[in-house]
C-alpha cells in the first residue's frame, strides 16, 4: 500500500485536523486515531481534535493521550477530516462533519456503491487496504511516510491497535508484516505485557459473572456453538452490552465448532448477533443476509423476534453456509 504524495501534501499544507473513528470503538479505532493525532503533533501540527461519539471504553483508557478524545465536535470547520477504521461518515456517528479535505484510513472493504456515492467522489485521498490486519498498520505506514519519529506513546497506541485486531497475534491475519511492525513498535517502547494486561487480563468482575450466566447457555449442534445473554442476565449482574464485548470468542473455542454465535438481547424482541468463523465459513455473508456486515471471520447483525425465532433463523443460515463451505 503506497501512501500518495497528494495525501502527504494535504498534511503538509494544512493546519487543522479532525480525526474520527467508528461508533462503539475498540482498540484499533481508538489506537489508530490517537497514534495519528500524536504523530501529527510530532511534526508541528497544533490544532488537532480526536473524536469518538461513544467515548473511550474503560479497557482502553490506559492508552497514552486517551484524554484527548472528545465526544462532540467543536463548532468550527477543520482543514482536514480523517476517518479511521471505518469508511463512511455514518459509521463515525457524525454525519454532519465537514472539512476542506476528507481522508479515509481503513482496512474494511468499501461499500458496494462507493463508486457512485457523493462522499466517495469528493474524497480527497484514501489509504484503504482490506488486506491489512489493522488500521493501525496503515497509520504506521502513513506516519512513516510523513517521517514521524515513533515514540513510546505512538508505539503503545499502534501496538494496541494491531494486538486487538489480530486477537493477540493469533488470527489468520497475523502476517510477517504485522509481526515485523509489532517488533519495531516494541523496539520503540511499547510494552507487550503492560498492554496485554490492560486488553486481555482486565475483565471487570461483573462482566465475568455475566459471562458465567451466558456460558451456562452454551449449546452445540452441527459444528455450530452458541451462547445467549438475556436482558434478565444483564439486569441480574448490573451490566450493559459493553460488558459482553468478546463473549463470542468463548463458543468459538469449542473443539469442532466451525462457527460460533453470540445472541445478545438488547431490548425485548431485539437481538444483536455476533458471528465468528474458524476459517471455512464466510460469516460476513450470513450477517449480510440479515442486514448486517463485517469481515469473513467476524461479523454481526441485528434481528427482531423472540429468542426461539431468531435462533432458528440464524442457526439454519449458519448450518447451510457450513454445508456449502465444507
Ligand atoms: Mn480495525
Amino acid at each position: 500500500m503506497k501512501i500518495s504524495s497528494k495525501l502527504l501534501n494535504i498534511v503538509k499544507q494544512n493546519k487543522s485536523f479532525i480525526i474520527a473513528g467508528h461508533i462503539n470503538p475498540e482498540g484499533d479505532a481508538i489506537g489508530s486515531a490517537l497514534a495519528l493525532a500524536l504523530g501529527l503533533k510530532k511534526i508541528g501540527k497544533k490544532d488537532i481534535c480526536v473524536l469518538s461519539r461513544d467515548g473511550v471504553p474503560e479497557t482502553l483508557q490506559f492508552l497514552p493521550s486517551a484524554k484527548l478524545i472528545k465526544k462532540r465536535p467543536p463548532d468550527k470547520k477543520y482543514d482536514v477530516l480523517f476517518i479511521v477504521d471505518c469508511n463512511t461518515p455514518e459509521r463515525t456517528g457524525f454525519r454532519e462533519l465537514k472539512a476542506g479535505n476528507t481522508v479515509i484510513i481503513d482496512h474494511h472493504i468499501p461499500p458496494a456503491d462507493a463508486g457512485k456515492s457523493e462522499f466517495y467522489r469528493t474524497l480527497s485521498a484514501a489509504v484503504i487496504d482490506p488486506g491489512a490486519a489493522a488500521t493501525g498498520m496503515l497509520v504506521y505506514k502513513f506516519l512513516s511516510a510523513l517521517k514521524v519519529p515513533i515514540d513510546k506513546d505512538i508505539a503503545t497506541n499502534l501496538y494496541t491497535a494491531i494486538l486487538v485486531d489480530t486477537g493477540g497475534f493469533r488470527y489468520s491475519n497475523t502476517s510477517p508484516e504485522s509481526l515485523m511492525m509489532a517488533c519495531h513498535l516494541v523496539g520503540a517502547g511499547a510494552r507487550p505485557w503492560d498492554i496485554t494486561k490492560e486488553i486481555f487480563e482486565s475483565i471487570p468482575y461483573k462482566s465475568m459473572k455475566l459471562l458465567g450466566l451466558s456460558m451456562a447457555t452454551l449449546d452445540k449442534k452441527d459444528n455450530i456453538a452458541w451462547i445467549t445473554a438475556t436482558r434478565e442476565m444483564f439486569e441480574k449482574t448490573g451490566t450493559t452490552a459493553e460488558d459482553s464485548e468478546d463473549f463470542v470468542d468463548f463458543p468459538r473455542k469449542v473443539k469442532g465448532a466451525e462457527a460460533a454465535v453470540f445472541f445478545r438481547e438488547d431490548e425485548k424482541g431485539v437481538f444483536k448477533l455476533s458471528l465468528r468463523s474458524k476459517g471455512k465459513v464466510d460469516v460476513q455473508k450470513i450477517a449480510e443476509g440479515f442486514g448486517g456486515g463485517g469481515h469473513f471471520a467476524a461479523a454481526g447483525c441485528r434481528i427482531k423476534g423472540t429468542l426461539r425465532e431468531v435462533q432458528r433463523k440464524v442457526l439454519t443460515a449458519v448450518r447451510k453456509a457450513i454445508k456449502e463451505a465444507t
